[in-house]
Formats: C-alpha cells, sequence, structure tokens
C-alpha cells in the first residue's frame, strides 16, 4: 500500500480510473503530480481517467483513440493522419492568451498579454468547471530536453483531447520514466486542456470562452475550448513560456530558436547555430537547409555548462508550417512528407478525393474538390463576404518525429548540449536589413539586431496578415516576465560567458522595386556559410556602421561553390547597400514601442538606440541615402 493511497483524491480517482491506470499513477510516488491529476479530475470532471506510461502500447492506445473518435483520419500513405482544427482556431490566439501575474507586476508587462492572477485563476477555473463531462482525460508525462540531463523540465498534461496526446507522442520525449527517477519535490510543468464542447466534425464550438491562461507563480497552465496546437499543446508554446520565466529567474535563456549545424565538409567541420525568426519567416527552411543537419526548429534552451555556451532543442519532432513546403524550396521535409509509413499528422490542408493532402505552394496541382478547413471545398469557394476560400490554410502544418529526417543532427540527444558558436536573428523586410549582417559585439547584437527585429504578420497568429510588427528576439508573443528585464537577462548571459557566440542578423525579404524577392530561398544557404567562414576567421569583412557584412569575393566563391551559380556584383550591391533612411525609421519604431510597451526597459539601451539614430543622421551628409559595401569606416 502507498501512502498515495489516503490522500484526499485517492478515491476519486480509483473511481475514474482503471486498476492499470490507477497503479501507474501510483507508482510514481509523486505527490504533487497525484494532487495535480486529483484536482483536475474533480474540478473538469471527466468519466474516465487514463494514465500513460513511455510504453508502445500507450502510445498506441492514443492513436487509436484518436481515430476512433474522429479527431483525426487516417490518409491514403501508411501512418499518415488528417486533423481538422476548427473554422478561426487554426492559429495561435492572443486574444485569448494571458500570463498571470502578480497584481504588482501587471503594470510592468506591457505588451505582454498580462492579467492579475487571481482574477485570471477565477476566471479560466469557472469555464473549465466540469469542461470535460462526457470524455476520457489522458495524463501524460513527458519532458522537455533530453531526459535526466542539466536541461531537462519534466512536464504532465492532461488533456481530453487524443489529437493532443498524440502531438505531444510525437513532439517530445516521453517523461514516466524520468518522473520516476525525479527527486521527491523536484518542480515539473503541469497543462490542463479541453478542447471543450464539440461540434459534429468533432471541433471546438465554444470559442468565445477560448482561455490560453499560464499561471507564472504556479507553472500550472490553463487551457480551455480550443485544438489549434499552438494552443492547446502544452509542451509546446505554454511551457516556453513558463520555461522563459523561470529562466529569468534562475539566470539561464529560453528561446524561440532553431538549433542547426552548418556542415563544412571541406574543413571537415561542424559549427552550431541557433536562430531566432518570427512565426512564417523561413525558421523551419533554415534549419532544414539541404546539406546541413538539424537538432531542432522552435525551441531551444541555453545554459551555461562548465563555463560553454550550450544549446538543447526542448522537443523531439517538428510542428512546421506546411505552406511552401515543395521539391524545389525544402526537399528534405517534402520527400519525408511523401514517404509512407512515417507516423505524420497533417492539419489544415486539403484531402483530395484520392485521400492524399494537397497544400498551398506544394508545387503540384491539387484536386478541383475535397475537404479541407472550411469543410467541404471546390474550386471556386467563397466565403459570406464573397473573398475565395484557398485549398488549403496559411497556417497547415505538419507533425513529425524529427527522428524520420536523414538530415538529424546525432549530437541532438546529448544531455549536454552542443556548444552554440553563432546566433541569428531573421526578421521579414522588403526594404531595410542586408541579407546578412554580423554584430559588433553580443551587447550590441542583443540592443541592435535582436530588439530591433520586426516581421510582417502571417498567418501563423489569427488576425490580419502582412501588417509590420516589432518582434523583440522574435519571442514576443512568448517573453512571460518584463521585457526590460528579459533584455537584460539575454545580456548578462552571454556577457557572462567567455566564448558566447557571435550574433548575425538576416533577412531573406528584400524585394526590388517591383516587389520581387531579390534572391532566391536557397540563398540563406550561403549566407550561413558566409557566418561560418566569419565564426572561423577564414574571411575578412567590411564594416558597416553597425556591424559587419561579406566582401563580394567571398559571397561570390561561396555561390560558386555551393551552387556553382554566378553571383553578380551588380546585385551584391543592391544586396548589401546600408538604407540609412529605413534604418532610422526602424530604430525610431523600436525606441517608440519600448517606450510604450516596456515600461521597465532600462534608460541604457534608450540611449544606445538614440546614439545610434545620431549617428546613422548624421552619416547621411557623408554618405547620402546609402552606404554602398566597402565604403564606410568608423573615423
Ligand atoms: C509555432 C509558432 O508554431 O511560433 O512555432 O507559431
Ligand atoms: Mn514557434
Amino acid at each position: 500500500m502507498s501512502k498515495l493511497d489516503t490522500h484526499q483524491f485517492a478515491p476519486l480517482l480509483k473511481s475514474k480510473m482503471s486498476p492499470e491506470s490507477y497503479r501507474k499513477l501510483i507508482a510514481l510516488e509523486n505527490e504533487e503530480l497525484f494532487a495535480f491529476v486529483g484536482e483536475f479530475t474533480e474540478h473538469c470532471e471527466p468519466d474516465s481517467v487514463y494514465m500513460c506510461d513511455d510504453s508502445d502500447e500507450d502510445a498506441e492506445y492514443i492513436r487509436q483513440h484518436s481515430l476512433l473518435k474522429g479527431e483525426e483520419k487516417p490518409l491514403t500513405k501508411a501512418g499518415q493522419t488528417i486533423h481538422y482544427d476548427g473554422y478561426n482556431d487554426q492559429g495561435r490566439a492572443p486574444g485569448a492568451t494571458k500570463n498571470l501575474v502578480s497584481k504588482e507586476l501587471v503594470p510592468l508587462m506591457g505588451a505582454l498579454l498580462a492579467k492579475e492572477r487571481n482574477e485570471g485563476l477565477a476566471e479560466v477555473r469557472q469555464v473549465m468547471k466540469g469542461i470535460m463531462k462526457g470524455k476520457q482525460a489522458i495524463v501524460k508525462l513527458s519532458c522537455e530536453g533530453p531526459t535526466r540531463s542539466p536541461f531537462s523540465i519534466a512536464c504532465a498534461q492532461i488533456t481530453d483531447s487524443f489529437y493532443v496526446a498524440h502531438s505531444e507522442d510525437l513532439l517530445y520525449r516521453r517523461g514516466y520514466e524520468h518522473f520516476r527517477l525525479m527527486a521527491p519535490g523536484e518542480r515539473f510543468f503541469r497543462f490542463v486542456h479541453s478542447a471543450g464542447r464539440l461540434d459534429e466534425h468533432g471541433n471546438s464550438v465554444d470559442l468565445e470562452n477560448r482561455r490560453i491562461y499560464q499561471d507564472m507563480e504556479d507553472y500550472i497552465v490553463m487551457s480551455a475550448n480550443n485544438q489549434y496546437a499552438g494552443n492547446s499543446v502544452g509542451l509546446k508554446k505554454h511551457a516556453m513560456r513558463l520555461a522563459i520565466k523561470l529562466a529569468g529567474t534562475e539566470g539561464w535563456l529560453c528561446e524561440h530558436m532553431f538549433v542547426m549545424s552548418v556542415q563544412n565538409e571541406k574543413k571537415g567541420r561542424s559549427t552550431c547555430f541557433c536562430g531566432a525568426f518570427p512565426s512564417g519567416c523561413g525558421k523551419t527552411a533554415t534549419a532544414m537547409l539541404p546539406g546541413e543537419k538539424i537538432i531542432g526548429d522552435d525551441i531551444a534552451y541555453f545554459r551555461n555548462v562548465n563555463g560553454e555556451f550550450r544549446a538543447v532543442n526542448v522537443e523531439n519532432g517538428i510542428f512546421g508550417i506546411i505552406k511552401d513546403v515543395n521539391a524545389v524550396d525544402d526537399p528534405l521535409i517534402f520527400k519525408t512528407l511523401q514517404t509512407p509509413g512515417l507516423e505524420i499528422i497533417f492539419s489544415n490542408v486539403l484531402t483530395g478525393p484520392d485521400n492524399e493532402p494537397y497544400w498551398l505552394g506544394m508545387g503540384v496541382d491539387h484536386p478541383a474538390k475535397g475537404w479541407s478547413y472550411s469543410g467541404e471545398w471546390f474550386e471556386g469557394k467563397t466565403d459570406d463576404k464573397g473573398v475565395p476560400i484557398p485549398h488549403a490554410h496559411g497556417n497547415a502544418r505538419y507533425t513529425l518525429r524529427l527522428g524520420y529526417l536523414e538530415n538529424i543532427d546525432p549530437a541532438y540527444n546529448d544531455k549536454n548540449g552542443v556548444p552554440v558558436q553563432g546566433i541569428i536573428y531573421g526578421g521579414r523586410d522588403s526594404d531595410t536589413s542586408v541579407p546578412i549582417e554580423e554584430s559588433l559585439d553580443w551587447k550590441s547584437g542583443i540592443i541592435l539586431k535582436a530588439c530591433t527585429l520586426e516581421s510582417e504578420t502571417t498567418s501563423a497568429v489569427i488576425g490580419k496578415e502582412g501588417v509590420l510588427a516589432p518582434q523583440p528576439m522574435a519571442n514576443l508573443d512568448f517573453i512571460s516576465y518584463p521585457i526590460g528585464a528579459y533584455i537584460t537577462n539575454n545580456i548578462r548571459f552571454g556577457e557572462g560567458i567567455a566564448n558566447a557566440p557571435r550574433i548575425y542578423a538576416v533577412n531573406y525579404f528584400l524585394r526590388d522595386a517591383k516587389g520581387n524577392f531579390l534572391t532566391n530561398k536557397l540563398a540563406k544557404k550561403v549566407w550561413l556559410h558566409w557566418a561560418e567562414l566569419r565564426i572561423h576567421n577564414e574571411v575578412d569583412a567590411y564594416r558597416t556602421p553597425l556591424g559587419f557584412i561579406p566582401r563580394y569575393e567571398d559571397l561570390k566563391a561561396l555561390f560558386a561553390e555551393i551552387f556553382q551559380e554566378e553571383f553578380s556584383e551588380e546585385l551584391y550591391r543592391e544586396l548589401f547597400k546600408f538604407r540609412i533612411d529605413p534604418w532610422i525609421a526602424k530604430i525610431s519604431r523600436a525606441v517608440r514601442f519600448y517606450h510604450h510597451s516596456a515600461p521597465d526597459c532600462p534608460e541604457e539601451y534608450f540611449e544606445i538606440w538614440k546614439s545610434t539614430a545620431h549617428k546613422l543622421t548624421a552619416l547621411k551628409e557623408r554618405y547620402g541615402h546609402f552606404i554602398e559595401p566597402g565604403t564606410y569606416s568608423e573615423k
């Protein structure tokens, strides 16, 4: 008999769980976990509770039930399934997302989706009262980062959606054994999710009661009346917000970054880069560049491990945007998505009469009718305003295990992470930032490259697309404690390590006067290889007012070597000229943003932005509106 058998929730849990499920829960002898499952079983009132361990049998149970309940349907290729989120639930919902913080902290949170904690808890508990009636709840344990490592964060999810549990099984390392080995009282993150009331297609109907409330004091997230994985899968964006807060408290970093390694075959070396890009700005495509190796595509933890700046990918899979994944631009993912026998969940794409998935920018013809995110779809379908409805959603996704990819870096499971040598911040602007620029040092990289990052909004977030919006560190949607303190933590972390990575800003979206992109999608490979050479001190660079850019001859050599392509000097000059006016405008937008949205932002950072803007204004007299590459000097 375990001492948990006398716990206040023991009778309730015994009545809702099979003896086998109850045995699995109690075997962990984790009182906090037991109380968490008990409390939310009492509150959400599921008919029954299924406890998973790390076995393949439990993974199969979840998979089968997702199909039985219609949350997923099988596609033609073995292992592949399709899931549809409800209309208007196909992107993250910032309006319904709140960081619950103390009353004192609310005024310092600025743009950060904050709500007073007690008020938020009462509201979300009210919404979730009895919300799982008539359903089974699944309890699934997972681990962020490799298990039993300096990076690991244990996580417990309760959900009434088999799709959510299935996604977690593909995206995260199983954590039952990790929990079993945890010391008493060791912290873990907790997530409760309910899709709420469903319509005949299994979609959440009470979207006006959608809530994603994250308790920043107790590290619990409650998410109700939604299904889109960015709103429902606890270990993804919810855990990311919790980890950002925890990292701020403990002096490490959780960043919205991929982790990958650039392969220099000539020199026989592999150099690790991490990169932050707002959603839909080329992050996964960079991490998946042909010829390089991927470690992760979305979330990284950074820790100082024995004096080294080291990173892990928190996840074990990819929940990637499928739009524009095609044989030319993303050949490796495209091939994986075409391979039968791999467990892959597609979401919000068109399924044709052949029961195959079709998405936007796939590069193949799609059928004229089928089923899609808007229900039954046919060529020419319009919404109630007469606007054509495309055959697939712009934020349609695929979910798969990283291990399926042939370009996975064998270091991806290393418990001490990988040493990071370069950090990339990538935005989306058509007329300001050059394709790649190295920052002068860590601090100026954070203040001038990371903090000034902007992006045109995309369909990953519900709302208007194409609007230029500030995106500090590509992380605005996820920063969960005051922005000024978050920036300072970033600066201190890098400055506290002797060999901090170099920082690069990239922009793949420069356009010419007619609106055409100036470079093709794979050119990013050249920019990365240039950064790799810089890190190993093998190429020189031209100074700019804000950093260093490539010399023409180095890029010409890289284009020839990598793509056997001619890279014209004319294009180089157009790409790499320093655009003074847009930069001044960009900095003044940043100043405005931090002034209004980051009440705790230290004066020192404003001084840096303002003095940079003055410097640039003064440079106009010497150089005119543009500074041609190679002509700038600090004197
Ligand atoms: C994501 C996002 O899905 O950032 O990774 O929206
Ligand atoms: Mn992301």
